[in-house]
């Protein structure tokens, strides 16, 4: 058994896969807190977790055609310390309502396939720098993780090399989750943060870099995390004539209540919270809740967000609640939610015209219905 040396987990977690292990917490509990804890950040592996001892571990540095070069951990280490405070989150974090629309292929992720930590490592336009390299030559910075499929093929991503080389794009090769060291799961000792983009480029275990004039040759970059019309099935799909997800769209979810439960209203009014959050650094300026169709959209409270972040770098997500008027006599209600970035992109309405064989790319608006107690 190739996972018997997985760590152990919190049992809060959903689990939506056992091997390789995949699971996410309760939604309530996903908004209890600005950074989520580590123990209750979603989990999203592909194989089996390496077991990697400090003393051994290394990071090659390859550009190619030219140099490459071999840092073990202590060599990362001296390069100055950066923090962000970024959210990660998977492709498909809420395919199960895309799932809703007709079949697709891919876990049932409901709205926890993201969390938000304060990561710390070191800068990768630091260490690019420092080997000279001429951005205009090549295209693609690739990232290789230390787990193996059974052909012993490493799971791989790659991002455009003017990501990798921005400092203001702020990508960095963390060491440290919300002041820890990285936990077995989410990539000890090293892994690849890429703020404002899907999370499966986000390579954990990372144990080589690549500077390329190509994208990484990988099956997750190549022929996964694409997104495709709704008409577009498995007999006619050709993942060639797809880009690769990078930035992620515009997103919100609702945590509290969850879909079904019953609530309390009190003085007519009952407690809506959840998160939003949009790709490539663009703020949520808004978070737009009803509970009649439409016909009265609340703006809701935008109660925590990055305020330090700097124009075009809110990686953070942004966690909101809303008091919302519910009708005297009703006995239950469906709530929808819908968030706006900074670039005034709005969520789709619904997931009918966004569905994607994948199930990717979930950002339709929230729909729940609940029960009220009066
Ligand atoms: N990196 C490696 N090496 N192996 C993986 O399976 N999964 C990716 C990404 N990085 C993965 C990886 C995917 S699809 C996601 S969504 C995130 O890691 C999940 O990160 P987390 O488990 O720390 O939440
Ligand atoms: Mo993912």
């Amino acid at each position: 058994d190739a996972y018997a040396n997985d760590p152990s987990r919190h049992k809060t977690l959903t689990i939506n896969n056992q091997k390789p292990f995949c699971a996410e917490p309760p939604p309530p509990i996903l908004v209890d807190s600005f950074l989520t804890p580590n123990e209750l950040f979603y989990i999203r592996n592909h194989l089996p977790v390496p077991e990697i001892d400090l003393k051994d571990y290394t990071l090659e540095l390859t550009i190619e055609g030219e140099t490459k070069k071999v840092f073990d951990f202590d060599a990362l280490k001296k390069y100055k310390k950066y923090a962000i405070t970024a959210a990660v989150m998977c492709g498909g974090n809420r395919r199960s309502e895309m799932a809703k629309v007709k079949k697709l292929r891919g876990l049932s992720w409901n709205v926890g396939a993201v969390g938000n930590a304060k990561w710390a490592g070191v800068r990768l336009c630091d260490i690019l720098r420092d080997l000279g390299i001429n951005e205009n030559a090549f295209s693609h910075v690739q990232f290789e993780g230390y787990d193996l499929d059974p052909s012993g093929t490493p799971y791989g991503a790659s991002i455009p090399i003017a990501k990798a080389m921005d400092p203001r794009a702020d990508v960095i090769l963390a060491y440290e989750m919300n002041g820890q060291p990285l936990s077995r799961d989410h990539g000890f000792p090293l892994r690849v943060i890429v703020p404002g983009v899907v999370g499966a480029r986000n390579v954990k275990w990372v144990n080589k870099i690549t500077v390329s004039k190509e994208e990484s040759p990988s099956q997750w970059q190549q022929g996964d995390y694409k997104g495709f019309s709704p008409s577009t099935t498995w007999d006619n799909v050709d993942f060639s004539k797809s880009p690769a997800i990078q930035e992620m769209p515009v997103i919100s979810a609702i945590c509290s209540p969850q879909d079904a439960d019953t609530v309390e209203v009190k003085n007519g009014k009952i407690e809506v919270k959840g998160y939003a959050w949009s790709g490539g650094g663009r703020k949520i300026i808004r978070v737009d809740v009803t509970n009649n169709q439409g016909a009265n959209w609340h703006t809701a409270n935008l109660s925590e967000q990055d305020f330090q972040a700097k124009e075009g770098r809110y990686w953070s997500w942004t966690l909101w609640n809303v008091e919302l008027p519910v009708d005297k006599n009703s006995k239950e209600t469906e709530i929808w939610a819908k968030a706006v970035d900074s670039a005034y992109n709005v969520q789709p309405e619904s997931f009918a015209n966004i569905y994607n064989l994948r199930g990717l790319l979930c950002n339709a608006y929230h729909r729940i219905k609940i029960g009220l107690k009066q």
